[in-house]
């Protein structure tokens, strides 16, 4: 007989080639050895085989929606291998749905929240035959627990080196949790408002060590808001200057906090090398950003987009329609706002979304009051998607207008034309023909990148 040697960590389902952040987080932590299944597959199940046979336990990570349905196949293949290992299931969905998902029968335990020590306690545990509660929660925020990116755990990973910003761009995650408290968002109902972030000078060393070994010149952070703690954020654009390391990068950011800096501090962004800097939009309602408490109006919207186009960054805004109590005026301003941007600031990459409720969220009591239906197990809610409306104040055509919205958008190549036909605004023709010419570069490096893949 083997001895059960390895912890399997799961993810299933296309991840949009992001690092597994949550895996590599919880590997990082044990003690055992670990084996990453990313991207998931029931065949990659039979291909690792005999390392399942011989798990101490499987850690399967998932997130509400199709991912779930990826989930439950690996899970029902890997109880077909092994009958008797652990199935331990956490991330977003386990997390905001406990109970439910320990019902269903490819379940054996729960974690809440942040796994890293709950799941390291859990795994000794098995191991000792000790036995524990079938939902567990550490229900701290605790930066030392954070990611450590030990790339060798990961099979292969030219996988999530992408051309992007730079054409070697990789994912990192560097803070969890978030002090706002927008309505639509899950984040509060696990973390409560408490936020922490790495040092930026341990962000740094990650990167300047990944350059070394990797040879990546783009990273864009994969964190909910960078720009959370703005002192952190510049001290990093600053840092990276400082120390002559040159890179392209991107961020998810709050408007409302962008909106606070200063010429010199947008002038530091731009020569770090930011590229790249998304935001939630959400709305041209004055009416629905408030419902959804994002802290902005419309117009800042729109001085957001005219200072990224003015400092070479590309402002990517997601917005939707849709939301609980949004009248069809409502509406309407989102799609004047997008007109509005398209014309003035046609850099901008806009991305339209229907309003989708998501558990744990003060939006999802108030959807269930005007009769959205809640999915009564765990297989229900991989069926809960974006653009899949299951909301009743949501009709059929409100959907075919944000996909053919969606399909309309030109794709980034649409763009760099238009620039290089009709530069809108003199002053700036110089700066972005600059930025062009990077493109171009960019592009023969991303295509010889592809066919040497090939
Ligand atoms: C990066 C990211 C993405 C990336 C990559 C997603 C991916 N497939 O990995 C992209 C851009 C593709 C994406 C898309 C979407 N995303 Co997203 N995304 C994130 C983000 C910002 C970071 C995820 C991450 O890597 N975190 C870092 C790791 C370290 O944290 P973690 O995943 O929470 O893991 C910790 C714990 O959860 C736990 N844990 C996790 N897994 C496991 C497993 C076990 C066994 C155990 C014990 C513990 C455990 O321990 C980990 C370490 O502490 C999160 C927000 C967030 N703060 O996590 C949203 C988030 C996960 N996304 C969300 C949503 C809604 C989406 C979209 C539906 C939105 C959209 N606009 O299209 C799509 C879904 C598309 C898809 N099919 O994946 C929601 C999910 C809510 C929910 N109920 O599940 C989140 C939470 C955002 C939010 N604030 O509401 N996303
Ligand atoms: S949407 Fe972004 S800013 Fe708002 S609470 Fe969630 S993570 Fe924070």
């Amino acid at each position: 007989m083997h001895k059960r040697d390895k912890v399997i960590l799961v993810r299933a389902g296309p991840s949009g080639k992001a690092i597994p952040h949550a895996l590599l987080a919880l590997a990082a932590n044990l003690k055992d050895k670990v084996l990453i299944l990313d991207e998931a597959t029931p065949d990659l199940v039979i291909k690792y085989k005999d390392e399942i046979k011989n798990a101490i336990c499987v850690g399967i990570s998932t997130i509400t929606g199709p991912h779930i349905k990826h989930s439950l196949e690996v899970a029902r293949q890997i109880r077909g291998v092994n009958p008797c290992v652990p199935l331990v299931w956490g991330g977003w969905h386990p997390s905001l749905k406990p109970r439910q998902t320990l019902k269903n029968k490819y379940v054996d335990k729960v974690i809440i929240g942040q796994g890293e020590k709950a799941f390291q306690d859990l795994v000794e545990n098995i191991k000792k035959g000790k036995k524990t509660e079938d939902i567990i929660a550490y229900n701290y925020i605790d930066k030392n627990n954070f990611p450590i990116y030990n790339f060798k755990l990961i099979k292969d990973i030219e996988k999530y080196i992408v051309p992007h910003m730079g054409s070697r761009t990789i994912t990192l995650y560097t803070q969890q949790g978030c002090p706002y408290g927008c309505k639509f968002c899950a984040i509060n109902s696990v973390y409560g408002k408490k936020y922490s972030g790495w040092d930026i000078d341990r962000v740094i060393i990650l990167i300047r060590d990944t350059i070394k070994k990797y040879g990546i010149n783009g990273v864009y952070f994969d964190d909910d808001n960078f720009f959370i703690d703005k002192k952190r954020a510049l001290e990093f654009a600053d840092k990276l200057l400082k120390r002559d390391i040159k890179i392209n990068w991107g961020a998810a950011a709050g408007i409302n906090i962008l909106s606070s800096l200063n010429t010199e501090e947008w002038e530091l962004l731009d020569r770090s090398g930011c590229k790249r800097l998304s935001a939630g939009a959400e709305s041209g309602s004055q009416r629905t950003l408030d419902m959804l408490n994002k802290r902005i109006a419309p117009q800042m919207i729109i001085e957001f987009a005219n200072l990224c186009y003015k400092y070479n960054i590309i402002p990517c805004l997601s917005l939707m329609v849709g939301v609980p109590g949004e009248t069809q005026e409502d509406i309407e301003e989102t799609f004047k706002l997008l007109a509005m941007l398209k014309e003035k600031v046609p850099t901008t990459e806009p991305v339209l979304s229907l309003y989708t409720p998501y558990p744990g969220t003060p939006l999802y009591e108030v959807a269930l009051k005007m009769g959205y239906k809640e999915p009564q197990s765990l297989e229900g809610w991989a069926e809960h998607y974006l653009d899949n409306p299951t909301t009743p104040w949501i009709d059929q055509s409100l959907g075919e207008r944000v996909k053919k919205y969606n399909a309309s958008l030109p794709t980034q190549k649409d763009y760099t034309l238009k620039f290089k036909q009709k530069p809108r605004i003199s002053v700036y023709i110089r700066r972005f023909s600059r930025l062009l010419r990077k493109k171009d570069k960019k592009e023969t490096i991303l295509n010889r990148y592809f066919k040497k893949k090939k």
